[in-house]
C-alpha cells in the first residue's frame, strides 16, 4: 500500500522543466518548460510523489484527512532555484572596492594591488570557525528566503591549509543544521597568497601536494575549481592542479575565460569538466569543445554587471552551439555581493537575452546538473525531493521581470514549509 500523502500544494501555476532529469536542456530545448494550470504537488515525507492539475492528482491519491495543505492559488509555485557558484563563506566585506571600482579601479588592479580576493582572505583568516559559521548561517538564511534551495560553496578565501580546512568544516556543519543543500567545492587556487609571491607553481605544489589529499581523505568537498585567469593561474598551473584532483576522485570546475581568452574553455573540455563558469571571452573553438564534451557553461550575469564590463557571456552562440546553460549567482563580497537568483534571471533576460523560459531552466534543472544533482533536484517531478517556492506572481514571466524585491512567499524544503510571507520560520533549522 502507498505512504499516506504528508503534504499537497494547490497553485494556480505548477511551472517546471520536464524529462530532462539525465541530460540538461540544450539548444531549443532550453526554452522547453510545463505550465501546468490550477495544479497541485502531492509530498510524501520528502519526495514528490503527484504532480499534475488539481483534479487529477486529488482523485489520484487517497486523503486521510491528516495531510497538510498549502493553498496557493493566485501564486505560482516553481522548483526551488539551484545556485552552482558562490562563494558564501567569507571574512568582512568590501564597500570600498565597490567605490573605487565606481570611480575607475578595474577589479584586477585591485586584486594586483593586493586588495580584493586578499583583502577577504585577510578578514577570513582573522575569524575563529564561530564567527564564520554565525556570519554563514546569517546569508544562507537570507539564500533561502531568496528561493534557493541547493547551492554550491567554495572556499578559497584561506589560501593556507587553516582557513581552507576551517572554510571546509563551515559548509560541512551548516549542511548538518541548515535546511538549505551545500555542495561544498574546493577553490584553494584562487588567487597567490603574498607569502608565496613570485612562486605560483610552488603554491600549486603545496596544494596538490598537502592540501588535495587531506581534503579526499576527509570528504570535505565533492569538486576542486580553479581561478585560470592571465594574472592568476594560467592554463599549465590550472591543467596539473585539476589533473591531480581529478585522479583523487574530485568533479572538476574552473574559473574560465572571464577577463581574457587563454584557453579556459578548452581546458575544461580536455579534462573533462563538469563545467566552466564566467567565459565572457571563451573562443568560438572553446565553445565548440565544451559542447562536444558535455561541459556545462555556468553563467554569471550578475558579475559583469557589478564590475561594469559592459559585456556578457556569448550564451546565444552557446546555445546554438549546443552547449548547455546554467546560470548562478557568484555571490561573494567582491564582484557579485547578490545571492538573488530571482535577480539573476532578471539580468540573464536583459543582459543575456534569454527568454523566461531559457532562464528559469538555467536556475533550476541545469543549474542542478552544473553541480551533478539533476536526478534530486532542479524540477518539480514524481521522485525528487520536494523543494519548491511558491511566489507572490501571475506567472512565471513575471519573476524576472518585477525586479529589485522578493516575490518569495514560500519556501518548501524536502517537504517542510521553511519560508512563509518570505521569512525563514525559527524552527525551520535542525
Ligand atoms: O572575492 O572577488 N572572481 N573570485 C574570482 C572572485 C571573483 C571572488 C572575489
Ligand atoms: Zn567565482
Amino acid at each position: 500500500m502507498s505512504k499516506p500523502t504528508d503534504l499537497i500544494i494547490l497553485a494556480d501555476k505548477v511551472v517546471t522543466s520536464h524529462g530532462f532529469s539525465d541530460r540538461p536542456a540544450k539548444g531549443s530545448d532550453l526554452g522547453e518548460i510545463k505550465v501546468i494550470e490550477d495544479g497541485a504537488v502531492a509530498v510524501v515525507a520528502d519526495v514528490i510523489t503527484a504532480v499534475g492539475p488539481r483534479r487529477e492528482v486529488l482523485d489520484g491519491i487517497s486523503l486521510s484527512g491528516k495531510e497538510k495543505i498549502i493553498d496557493a492559488r493566485g501564486q505560482v509555485c516553481l522548483p526551488g532555484f539551484v545556485d552552482p557558484h558562490t562563494h558564501t563563506v567569507f571574512g568582512g566585506s568590501r564597500e570600498d572596492e565597490f567605490v573605487l571600482r565606481i570611480t575607475g579601479t578595474t577589479y584586477m588592479e585591485i586584486l594586483e594591488g593586493g586588495g580584493g580576493i586578499l583583502d577577504t582572505v585577510r578578514a577570513t583568516k582573522a575569524m575563529s570557525y564561530e564567527e564564520l559559521l554565525a556570519k554563514t548561517r546569517l546569508h544562507l538564511d537570507r539564500i533561502i528566503e531568496g528561493g534557493t534551495t541547493t547551492l554550491e560553496i567554495k572556499s578559497g578565501y584561506g589560501l593556507d591549509f587553516e582557513t581552507e580546512i576551517k572554510m571546509l568544516e563551515v559548509m560541512a556543519q551548516l549542511q548538518k543544521e541548515h535546511p538549505v543543500d551545500i555542495v561544498p567545492t574546493f577553490l584553494g587556487a584562487h588567487a597567490l597568497p603574498p607569502e608565496y609571491s613570485g612562486r605560483p607553481d610552488e603554491f600549486i605544489d603545496f596544494i596538490i601536494e598537502d592540501v588535495l589529499p587531506y581534503i579526499a581523505e576527509k570528504e570535505l568537498a565533492e569538486y576542486c575549481d580553479v581561478f585560470c585567469e592571465k594574472g592568476v593561474f594560467d592554463i599549465e598551473q590550472s591543467r596539473r592542479l585539476l589533473a591531480a584532483a581529478k585522479e583523487l576522485g574530485f568533479g572538476i570546475r574552473l574559473h574560465a575565460d572571464e577577463m581574457v581568452s587563454i584557453g579556459g574553455a578548452e581546458l575544461a573540455a580536455e579534462l573533462g569538466a563538469h563545467s566552466a563558469d564566467h567565459l565572457l571571452e571563451a573562443s568560438s573553438e572553446g565553445i565548440k569543445k565544451m559542447a562536444e564534451q558535455n561541459v556545462i557553461a555556468t553563467l554569471l550575469p550578475a558579475t559583469p554587471f557589478t564590475l561594469m564590463k559592459g559585456k556578457y557571456a556569448p550564451a546565444r552562440d552557446m546555445i546554438n552551439n549546443s552547449v548547455a546553460v546554467a546560470l548562478a549567482s557568484d555571490f561573494n563580497p567582491g564582484s557579485s555581493p547578490t545571492h538573488s537568483m530571482a535577480l539573476v534571471m532578471t539580468l540573464a533576460c536583459l543582459k543575456l537575452k534569454l527568454t523566461p523560459e531559457e532562464a528559469l531552466n538555467g536556475v533550476t534543472i541545469n543549474a542542478a546538473h552544473s553541480i551533478g544533482r539533476s536526478r534530486e533536484v532542479g524540477s518539480i517531478e514524481v521522485g525528487k525531493k520536494a523543494d519548491l517556492v511558491i511566489f507572490d506572481a501571475p506567472n512565471h514571466r513575471y519573476i524576472p521581470y518585477h525586479f529589485g524585491v522578493s516575490l518569495v512567499d514560500k519556501v518548501i524544503k524536502g517537504g517542510r514549509l521553511v519560508v512563509e510571507r518570505g521569512k525563514l520560520l525559527v524552527n525551520a533549522s535542525t
